[in-house]
């Protein structure tokens, strides 16, 4: 009599503890995208690393100072890779207010910012 009652216990017990586990699976979120494909058409991209990678900034206005709050941040001498998915020309500049600078026309597609660039871009500008 008592064993009976001890084995519907567990079983309670196992089924209560199953019913737990299935709880706690995380749903299946989407993937991340990872890469150029987070560029959405119509934005201007930089990512601080080489070919898409690391973090992504989007932008649809020109940012004329990277390093202040205004617009994306963190990404002030931090970019090693453009993509325009806009209609304009947009120029990029290593100084505030200086004039070295490169200009990337509609669809262009920078995966590697020479030496001297890379991590050096403090200005983004829409033509
Ligand atoms: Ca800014």
């Amino acid at each position: 009599m008592m064993k009976s009652i001890t084995k519907r216990l567990a079983a309670g017990a196992a089924a209560l503890g199953a019913a737990c586990v299935i709880a706690v699976v995380p749903a299946t979120a989407a993937q991340a995208a990872t890469g150029w494909d987070r560029c959405q058409p119509g934005y201007f991209c930089g990512f601080t690393g080489t070919n898409g990678t690391g973090t992504i900034a989007q932008y649809q206005v020109g940012d004329p100072d990277l390093s202040d709050g205004y617009g994306p941040v963190g990404m002030d001498n931090n970019i090693e890779s453009f993509w325009n998915r806009t209609g304009s020309v947009w120029g990029v500049y290593r100084n505030i207010g200086g004039q070295q600078g490169w200009g990337l026309g509609p669809g262009a597609k920078l995966g590697t910012l020479d030496g001297s660039w890379a991590n050096n871009i403090s200005v983004i500008t829409r033509n």
